[in-house]
């Protein structure tokens, strides 16, 4: 089995293969470094924490990983409290993606697992007979698979390889995300929609914030001097009783902020899970989430293929898997519309947002809807 890609899909997607007693070597361009280095992602849903300490990731997760019951989202200066577990009996873990990555690295390489870092020119041929990977490691190789997952992320090249029709909305703003050597003064995320623009106060760990201030999408990150990235976040996430402890950079960028759905996410013996097929915009917090829940499907699927030669699950595979991409693309443009203020928008729909948004903290039907989608809907449930 070929799996293109060590992120979180590529990687678990191996660490649940082996666990079936199947092989699979991971073919990624990067070095491990960067891979473990890379700051994404930092929210872990119900299900996904489920799942990690079920295949015997918990370990380092539970350690260092901060268990939150709920968020604020806060507007017109008041800060409205979303209590998960109140509402939905379960909550999610703030925990950085690239432990993820690191962890699951170290535990294919306890295992004997197979991962080659920095190879180049990867090319996949004839998924439909007899799927064939091309690759360089400094000199050119081949490897034949029963299967080949791509798992290469959304810049990567195993989707061009798959026949498919894309769904996608590219958003008029960007974030502008900074990693602080500062405390964290509040121990839940901040959801804030103001008049000037979004802003998101999150952590990952009692010593490192993250903070986010949504900006123009062509915006670079150089223009925003650490001053001016205090500043604005102090206006954005002002409210009665919160004060922002500031501190040193240790990280700076802007991410664009997309929707991307390509459907199917399967031609004949190649599957796409995680980014490959479909973007979110970071506001819901599900990119990683969802890229877990796909590869944790198709472990299930191939198993059935590959030990017991049934195709139920392999045939079923993008249905089921969209279904869910499909809730959470939903999701993440509903928490996008609500909290981000567009350039063009008009009094109006400003109007609009203040209302969903006074409607979301006030009803407790409203609430839950947020909350029984934030925390992630269980497995098979979708
Ligand atoms: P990944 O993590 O992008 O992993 C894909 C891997 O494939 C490698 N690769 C190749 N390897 C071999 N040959 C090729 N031709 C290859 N092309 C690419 C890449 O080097 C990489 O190691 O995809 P995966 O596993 O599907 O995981 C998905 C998540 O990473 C992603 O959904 C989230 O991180 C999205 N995302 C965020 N999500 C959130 O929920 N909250 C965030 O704050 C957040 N911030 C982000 C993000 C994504 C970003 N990207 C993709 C630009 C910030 C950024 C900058
Ligand atoms: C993060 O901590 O990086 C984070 C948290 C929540 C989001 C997006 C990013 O919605």
């Amino acid at each position: 089995m070929g799996i293109v890609g060590a992120g979180p899909a590529g990687l678990l997607l191996s660490h649940l293969l082996a666990r079936q007693g199947i092989e699979s070597v991971v073919l990624e361009s990067r070095s491990r470094e960067y891979v473990e280095q890379r700051v994404r992602a930092g929210v872990l849903e119900h299900p996904t924490v489920e799942l990690l300490r079920e295949v015997g990731l918990g370990e380092r997760l539970d350690a260092r990983g901060l268990p939150h019951e709920g968020i604020s989202l806060r507007f017109d200066g008041g800060d409205h409290r979303i209590d998960f577990t109140d509402l939905v009996g379960r909550g999610i873990v703030v925990y950085g993606q690239q432990e993820v990555v690191k962890d699951l690295i170290a535990a294919r390489l306890a295992d004997g697992g197979e991962i080659r870092f920095e190879v180049s020119n990867v090319r996949i041929d004839g998924v439909t007979e007899d799927p064939l990977i091309h690759f360089d490691d400094g000199s050119p190789q081949e490897m034949h698979c029963d299967v080949i997952a791509g798992c290469d992320g959304f810049h990567g090249v195993s989707r061009a390889v798959v026949p498919h029709t894309v769904f996608d909305r590219l958003y008029p703003f960007a974030w502008l995300g900074i990693l602080a050597q500062a405390a964290p003064t509040h121990h839940e995320l901040v959801y804030a929609g103001h008049a000037r623009g979004f802003a998101l106060y999150s952590m990952r760990s009692p010593e490192v914030t993250r903070l986010y201030l949504q900006v123009p999408p062509d915006t670079d990150a150089d223009t925003w001097s650490e001053r001016r990235i205090w500043d604005e976040l102090g206006v954005r996430l002002a409210a009665d009783g919160f004060t922002l402890n500031e501190g040193p950079l240790i990280e700076k960028g802007v991410t664009g902020m997309r929707s991307f759905v390509a459907e199917p996410m399967r031609h004949g013996r190649l599957f796409l899970a995680g980014d490959a097929a479909h973007i979110v915009p970071p506001t819901g917090a599900k990119g990683m989430n969802l890229a877990v829940a796909d590869v944790r499907v198709l472990a299930e699927a191939l198993t059935g293929l590959l030990r017991h030669g049934d195709e139920t699950g392999v045939d079923a595979y993008s249905q089921t898997c969209l279904r869910r991409v499909w809730r959470a693309e939903h999701f993440s443009w509903w928490m996008t519309s609500m909290l981000h203020m567009g350039e063009d928008d008009d009094p109006f729909t400003r109007r609009l947002q203040l209302s969903q948004l006074r409607q979301t903290v006030s009803s407790r039907a409203a609430a839950t809807t947020l909350a029984e989608n934030y925390v992630g809907l269980p497995h098979g449930s979708i």
